[in-house]
């Protein structure tokens, strides 16, 4: 994120949704930026199927640093950092936010599943950390920040992991009192209901995240107006690619030529824009002699 950039703080105090588009690499999060999302998701579903790799803690820290690292350098947009459960106990946390922070993200969020965690959508193993462990790495991660303005979110895995509404109110409250500056409500089902449900009783002062996957007819004009802050779109980036992929090369192999896919991929001169070809060329210019 430059210096110049809205911090994640200051489009939580505006009105309405702050909307943000999972991505894997700074290429995705310049597409997330240009198409007008507040926010870039640095997704461990999309890095880890982006490296062939299940979603489940598989990838070490480091390696997920490093991509959302390079997505902090490319869009002016924050980008909140999907840290998982945290790689590890409260000290893993600390040890996290320390560098998470120095890589230039705006938010960091835990989710309170133990470690290793499979992701939300995977049944069987989704096993919650008992709540007062989980309000120490919160803690421990506010401890921990040097820059006021990182948002510490505490992700709520109650739902996913069938322990229900007042489980997950509880442990939202106990995770508010520790120090989180937002809480996310993830589900799985089909239904908005039970996220909406939440946000009505929600009564602390701390905002709270949702991402709507499963239950995609919701709007994010109506996940806002039921009281939601950030609507995060995780996967949808990774998603369309996956189709859109699949059916160039297959069209390809078909056809024996590739003319019945050029009105539908991007022209070579999209590509050079996203990658910063015009400034590349500009900088040659300048500074590097033609022999
Ligand atoms: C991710 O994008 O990695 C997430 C969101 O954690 S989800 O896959 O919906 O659990
Ligand atoms: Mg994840």
């Amino acid at each position: 994120m430059d210096a110049f950039s809205p911090a994640l703080r200051e489009l939580l105090d505006r009105p309405g949704p702050v909307r943000a588009a999972g991505a894997h690499n700074p290429l995705g999060a310049r597409l997330a930026e240009r198409a007008g999302f507040d926010a870039v998701w640095s997704s461990g579903l999309e890095i880890s199927a982006s490296q062939g790799l299940p979603d489940a803690d598989i990838l070490t820290m480091t390696e997920l640093l490093a991509v959302a690292q390079s997505m902090a350098a490319a869009v002016s947009v924050p980008v909140i950092a999907d840290c998982d459960a945290g790689y590890g106990n409260a000290s893993n946390v600390m040890h996290l936010v320390r560098r998470y922070e120095a890589a230039g993200v705006a938010a960091v969020c835990i989710e309170d599943k133990t470690f290793p965690k499979v992701n939300s959508f995977v049944p069987g193993r989704q096993t919650l950390l008992p709540a007062e462990d989980f309000c120490n790495k919160i803690a421990a991660a506010k401890a921990a920040q040097s820059r006021p303005d990182l948002v510490v979110i505490a992700r709520l895995e109650a739902l996913v992991a069938g322990w229900g509404l007042d489980e997950a109110l509880r442990r939202g409250e106990a995770y508010a009192e520790a120090g989180a500056d937002m809480v996310l409500i993830h589900d799985k089902g089909k239904s908005p209901q039970p996220v909406l449900e939440f946000l009505q009783r929600w009564r602390r002062p701390v905002p709270v995240a949702v991402v709507p996957t499963t239950y995609h007819t919701v709007t994010a004009d109506e996940l806002s107006d039921a009281g939601a802050k950030l609507v995060i779109y995780a996967n949808h980036g990774l998603r369309a690619a996956i189709t859109a992929i699949t059916s160039a090369f297959d069209t390809i192999l078909r056809d024996g030529r590739t003319t019945g896919i050029e009105d539908r991929i991007s022209p070579l001169s999209t590509v050079f824009d996203l990658q910063g070809m015009r400034q590349f060329i500009e900088a040659e210019r300048r500074f590097v002699a033609e022999r």
